[in-house]
């Protein structure tokens, strides 16, 4: 990143932020372009897509409109179809690429119990099983990332064996890492509760960077922002995972609550500026940083592409704000002990006003300074919803 000028002028982090933000990718999932909702109700919106050909054609447009989000995220048996390389080639006319393959282990019945934990060596099979179809699918679409969420946990104590849980789930992940592709890496999600509520076999970033290290140095922590107990500092666990260059991905996404899935950066923007601006100050931006920058979302009650193209947004902001910290001005504060010298460089980039600059960054690019006018402009919106009609919407389960 060249920008002729020093980012100790303000005019020069200003440049090299732009040069920065040109660069930066955010994955989108193709799941947030289905129907969803909560175990109450799953609300369907005309328009929705039936198949994953028509979620790619979706996602093509927040690309199109945000000019930052050229990769979606496929979940597996939901995004299942005959021939992976026409959907990879279908993505490719459309200006974006298959980005992480998810497996998913939490809509078989087979996997009440578990799925590689699970007590019974049957079933441990089918789960390693299915990974290595997965595997297949990567082959396929030129994907990286397996990316690996475990519903597994326990209830009621007493239910299974905490540690023999441990040394199943070690053996599994063994056989599936076996089974990659020098160029693939296995990213592993933890979550503190849900579906279990006594005890989850990967509750948190220790756990999973433990099963990472044994693995191998192709096995990464995925930090999923909704996946923490309230008051959680995960700018910490960014920084620690970091550290030991083990931070593979995020999923990012917003809560009040438990895992609410909304949109990143509308519950807490300023967390979300704390988690980029140790990105940042890691130098962890960078495309062949290893870090994936996904987003896992629902938009249960807006609608989907807007909301996605929102989300992109919103990570660009934050984004932007932490490249304009005055890194200089912070470390000398630091070192001197200066406490409000220090909090004010942080405070100082969080309440700049980045629009502008993005705007900027946009027209640059040739594209609309405001994505969300331009699609509302586009008539995309209208002629999915004349269009599609007939065939069953994509949703969870479907
Ligand atoms: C689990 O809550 C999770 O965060 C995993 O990433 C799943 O793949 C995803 O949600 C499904 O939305
Ligand atoms: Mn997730």
């Amino acid at each position: 990143m060249s920008t002729g000028t020093t980012t100790s002028s303000a005019a020069g982090r200003r440049a090299a932020a732009l040069a920065a933000l040109a660069e930066q990718t955010i994955e989108l999932p193709s799941w947030a372009f289905g129907n969803s909702g909560t175990r109450f109700k799953v609300f369907a919106q005309a328009g929705v897509p039936r198949d994953p050909f028509e979620k790619m054609a979706d996602a093509a447009q927040v690309h199109r409109y945000t000019g930052a989000a050229p990769r979606v995220s496929l979940h597996i048996p939901w995004d299942k179809v005959d021939d992976y390389e026409k959907l990879a080639a279908h993505a490719a006319d459309l200006g974006v690429s298959i980005g992480a393959i998810n497996s998913n282990l939490f809509q078989d019945d087979d996997y009440m119990l578990g799925s590689l934990t699970h007590p019974d060596a049957r079933v441990r099979a089918k789960a390693v099983a299915h990974h290595v179809e997965c595997i297949d699918i990567m082959r396929a679409t030129g994907s990286r990332d397996l990316k690996i969420w475990l519903p597994d946990g326990l209830n009621y104590p007493g239910q299974d064996d905490l540690r023999a849980r441990q040394d199943r789930l070690a053996e599994g992940l063994a056989q599936v890492y076996a089974a990659l592709d020098p160029e693939h890496r296995i990213i592993l999600e933890y979550k503190f509760f849900e579906p279990a509520f006594y005890a989850t076999d990967v509750p948190d970033w220790g756990t999973s960077l433990l099963h990472c290290l044994a693995l191998g140095d192709r096995a990464m922590v995925v930090l999923d922002t909704g996946h923490h107990a309230p008051g959680t500092n995960i700018e910490f666990i960014v920084a620690q995972l970091l550290r030991v260059g083990r931070l593979g991905a995020f999923d990012f996404n917003s809560r009040f609550y438990a895992d609410d899935d909304l949109m990143v950066g509308a519950a807490d923007p300023f967390q979300l500026f704390r988690i980029m601006n140790e990105i940042i100050a890691a130098d962890a931006l960078r495309p062949d940083s290893g870090v994936n920058f996904m987003l896992d979302q629902c938009h249960n009650i807006e609608p989907k592409i807007p909301a996605q193209i929102r989300s992109v947004m919103n990570v660009q902001e934050a984004t932007a704000k932490a490249l304009l910290v005055d890194r200089e001005a912070l470390h000398e504060a630091q070192q001197s002990g200066d406490v409000l010298g220090a909090n004010g460089a942080l405070m100082d980039a969080y309440n700049t006003d980045v629009r502008p600059l993005l705007a900027e960054l946009r027209e640059s690019r040739g594209l609309a300074p405001d994505p969300m006018r331009a699609y509302a402009a586009s008539g995309y919106a209208e002629t999915i919803v004349a269009e599609r009609v007939g065939g069953a919407q994509a949703g969870w389960g479907a």
